[in-house]
């Protein structure tokens, strides 16, 4: 079933209202994974080499920002396109940074659950199924995306 234009606009739209509390969101993202995987998240080194407090990590606020603007770019480019393309260069930065962090396949299931849990609770007033259903294709999308260069790379 092709990606629709209602998909697109529900991504879109939570993730404008959203990304007002960019720092809320981030935090509350990486609690959520942290929640879901407690050994997951040693992986993040930005974290493990830092003396400030989870809240005021730089590192954490900008690549979770990432995940959420990538996954809601991914929607756009599946409604235009009906696939996810990511910048080649971006793509392979990517994979590398996780494959060196010990990142496998399974992760890629935690961050999605965390990933719609934040959502979740930072719009509840618009979350519901089919908003659900349009993030999830979209980040599907792009960890496939990202894992099949993490492949081709080790
Ligand atoms: C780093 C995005 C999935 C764990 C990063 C960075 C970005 C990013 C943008 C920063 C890369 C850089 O250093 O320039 C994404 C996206 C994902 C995804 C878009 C899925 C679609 C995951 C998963 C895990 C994970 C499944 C496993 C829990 C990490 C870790 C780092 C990282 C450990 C390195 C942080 C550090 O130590 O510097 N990710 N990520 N990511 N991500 Fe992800
Ligand atoms: C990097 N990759 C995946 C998820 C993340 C969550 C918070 C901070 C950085 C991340």
């Amino acid at each position: 079933i092709p990606f629709s234009e209602e998909q697109e606009a529900l991504v879109v739209q939570s993730w404008s209202v959203m990304k007002k509390d960019a720092a809320d969101i981030a935090l509350n993202f990486f609690l959520r994974i942290f929640e879901i995987a407690p050994s997951a998240s040693q992986m993040f080194s930005f974290l493990r080499d830092s003396d400030v407090p989870l809240d005021k990590n730089p590192k954490l606020k900008s690549h979770a920002m990432s995940v959420f603007t990538m996954a809601c770019e991914s929607a756009v480019q599946l409604r235009k396109t009906g696939k996810v393309t990511v910048r080649d260069t971006t793509l392979k930065k990517l994979a590398t940074a996780h494959l060196k962090s010990g990142v496998i396949d399974e992760h890629f299931e935690v961050v999605k659950f965390a990933l719609l849990e934040t959502i979740k609770e930072a719009v509840p007033g618009m979350w519901n199924l089919e908003m659900k259903n349009a993030w999830g294709e979209a980040y599907d999308h792009l960890a496939a995306a990202i894992k099949e260069v993490m492949k081709l790379i080790t």
